[in-house]
């Protein structure tokens, strides 16, 4: 994941670039005849201008599939995945912005919960986090399969609502736009294990509730599969993607009825203000099953990459995606920025090269199996000015978006965005 590691030293090592990404866990060795997965507690800060990694202190547990959320401080939080002894891990991991390092034990409130695998943990705007239910292989969690876990005092408090908790392996979770209405969109899922027809259910939730649980939304549009016979009944996907556009609606793309098989041609979008999903959008020419991800890009379009069906092939091929609004005439035009480097509570001058109707900061992709935890999407507030200038105002709360890179776009009244330009938000 990239952007809240904002650092100048660490003790023991040389400094950590500002902006960089970071990575931990991973494949510590595969499957043996006595053991399984095993996982790496190594980290690493990445920094992109001069494409080197910088070791960091280690982490508490090995982690093979951990969890990875950002925080409004900039801390990063991770949870579940296996040890290096390939058992799963109880132990609750903060890599502290501050100092540079994974946080001791006794640092972290824990909660001794195994947590599975990719578990889907999203920031919530009083600090707290949502697990969603999307996971990555076999059943969901025990209880209603979704909660609220408190960080502070690590209470977990179960949500309900949540429907087939135990068919939401490689489901997605989506902090729907703008991330201040708090509500949650979770799409579709299957089980590697039991493999089921994976469904089309998704499921709605408000996390400004009292008491929040989850409703149902709309069905997922149906697509055809290899050869064009087309979906019928209940049959949905599992390894599908999210991607939030820069003009607040959802792109749906990608998945497979079963795993590891029978990829799902199928694109759609959805539209936070309606609820509704527009079906019938153009496919991906590729099958993206298990290992595929789907990403903004800063020009609007969406990348989607990976396919690794039960064969054990990778599809190495990338697909490039124009959204609809790229062919609604031209694109406004970022002209100029005050600064790239913008604090909470201020307000930002920025030129556009025509009226524009709002404004919009994607956060950067950081997702693997379905999950991207830290997506999210803010509409900052605007007052046009004389000339092209336009004031934006910059939310006082980090955990609504938390430090890091941000892709700075607006949007004209016909719905066309434009290009992104980068801006740090700390
Ligand atoms: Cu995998």
């Amino acid at each position: 994941m990239c952007g809240p590691l904002t650092t100048s030293s660490a003790p023991g090592t040389s400094s950590y670039p500002t902006g960089a990404c970071s990575s931990w866990g991973g494949n510590k060795s595969y499957p043996t005849p006595t053991s399984g997965y095993q996982g790496l507690r190594v980290s690493y800060i990445f920094n992109p201008a001069d494409n080197t990694y910088v070791r960091t202190p280690d982490m508490l547990d090995g982690h093979w599939y951990p969890s990875a959320t950002a925080l409004g401080n900039g801390d990063v939080f991770s949870v579940g995945g296996l040890k290096e002894d390939s058992s799963g891990s109880v132990t609750t991991e903060r890599w502290s912005a501050s100092e540079n390092r994974w946080l001791r034990l006794d640092e972290v409130t824990q909660t001794w919960r195994f947590w599975g695998l990719y578990p889907a943990m999203i920031l919530m705007q009083d600090g707290r986090l949502f697990y969603t239910g999307s996971h990555v292989f076999g059943n969901g969690l025990p209880g209603t399969g979704a909660s609220i876990y408190d960080l502070a005092t690590g209470a977990v408090t179960d949500v309900p609502g949540l429907r087939r908790k135990d068919e939401r392996d490689e489901s997605m979770s989506v902090l729907l736009p703008p991330a201040q209405d708090q509500r949650v969109l979770t799409l579709g899922g299957g089980n590697n294990e039991t493999n089921p027809d994976a469904h089309r259910l998704t499921d709605l939730i408000d996390l400004k509730a009292a008491s929040p649980a989850y409703t149902p939304g709309p069905d997922l549009p149906q697509g055809h599969y290899h050869g064009g016979a087309p979906q019928t009944g209940e049959q949905g996907k599992m390894y599908v993607s999210a991607v939030l556009l820069p003009d607040g609606t959802v792109l749906e793309t990608g998945g497979a009825l079963h795993n590891r098989a029978d990829p799902v041609f199928e694109a759609s979008l959805y539209d936070p203000a309606t609820g509704a999903f527009t079906p019938g959008l153009a496919t991906d020419p590729v099958p993206r099953t298990y290992h595929s991800s789907a990403v903004l890009l800063p020009d609007g379009r969406v990348m989607t990459v990976g396919d690794n069906p039960g064969d054990g092939s990778f599809d190495q091929r990338v697909s490039l995606y124009s959204p609809p609004y790229l062919f609604k005439g031209p694109r406004p035009a970022l002209s100029s920025l005050a600064t790239d480097r913008w604090r909470y509570g201020t307000a930002q001058r920025v030129t556009v090269s025509e009226p524009v109707v709002k404004a919009s900061l994607p956060r950067p992709a950081a997702v693997t199996h379905s999950s991207d935890p830290n997506q999210r999407y803010l509409d900052p507030p605007m007052t046009a000015g004389a000339g092209g200038a336009v004031d934006l105002h910059v939310t006082t709360n980090p955990n609504l978006a938390p430090p890091g890179w941000y892709m700075l776009t607006v949007v004209n009244a016909a719905g066309v965005p434009s290009i992104a330009k980068w801006v740090h938000l700390s």
